[in-house]
């Protein structure tokens, strides 16, 4: 296995996830309705080759149309499962193409959620397992979980006891970078890093708010000791996702606050 600090979707350590599976995850008309821009996958590619983010997160349909003129300037992270909103029973999320296949469209790592706590977390579980020893063991590629405890049994998914746990799990079953919910505040988020030892984690964007809010968020997960972040909303559903993204660079790589990153 390349070590991850080696690999293309990280810089000096660090991670900034560009996410866009949500076409799939929550439909067009929750996400792309307000900026409708964002509907056209080569919009999205664009925004990626800013120098800020590291690798884009996307599906099978959407990397095999898009990403074949953008293999030189975006990194790709093949979102391996994902289910759709009109799924209404306990959480699952469906494996819909093969690290094989993904290895075939260049993709630089592989990302999978795994719903631990859902009735279905057996099945997630091992099929996390094939796909984490694929990767590793056929072609070399990181192991990027979306950590996210969920399910009938559990009340508050973003509790600071539950995200702690979230990247636990990822460690323990052999992720090489956990992707979790933000606890909250800078504290639980320490715990959660420290929980994860030396597994990097990065905190899940969320839906949009203001630029201040967003990146005081950012500023607590990396003095938490976080190492990036994996983010969709927040950012292209900005007018400016340039902007933005500037500022993200500061907080992620170059150690800025958010009020140091606002006033550039
Ligand atoms: P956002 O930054 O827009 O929250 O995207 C991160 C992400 O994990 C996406 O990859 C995914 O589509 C979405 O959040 C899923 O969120 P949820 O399962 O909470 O609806």
């Amino acid at each position: 296995m390349i070590p991850l600090d080696e690999s293309p979707i990280t810089r000096d350590g660090n991670a900034l996830i560009l996410a866009y599976d949500h076409g799939l995850e929550h439909g067009p008309s929750a996400d792309f309705g307000s900026v409708p821009e964002t509907l056209d996958p080569e919009q999205i590619f664009d925004i990626a080759t800013h120098d800020a983010v590291t690798s884009l997160a996307v599906q099978k349909g959407v990397a095999e149309t898009y990403y074949p003129s953008y293999d030189d300037s975006v990194n790709l992270l093949a979102k391996l499962n994902g289910t759709s909103n009109l799924w209404m029973g306990e959480p699952h999320s469906p494996q819909n193409w093969t690290v094989d296949y993904a290895a075939e469209l260049g993709a630089d790592a592989v990302g999978y959620t795994v719903y631990s706590g859902s009735n279905n977390e057996k099945d997630m579980y091992e099929d996390f397992r094939d796909v984490q020893e694929r990767a590793h063991s056929e072609h070399d590629l990181p192991v990027v979980m979306w950590s996210y405890p969920r399910g009938q049994g559990l009340k508050n998914d973003t509790k600071e006891s539950v995200i702690a746990y979230a990247t636990r799990i990822a460690l323990e079953i052999g992720a090489d970078m956990a992707k979790v919910k933000y606890p909250g505040s800078r504290g639980s988020m320490e715990w959660a890093v420290q929980s994860g030892a030396e597994m990097p984690v990065v905190m899940s964007g969320g839906s949009k708010v203001s630029d201040y809010e967003f990146l005081s968020s950012v500023e607590a997960v990396m003095d938490a000791g976080g190492a990036g972040l994996a983010v969709g909303r927040n950012v292209w559903q900005r007018d400016e996702p340039k902007r933005i993204l500037d500022a993200l660079e500061q907080v992620i790589f170059e150690d800025a606050t958010a009020d140091e990153a606002l006033d550039e």
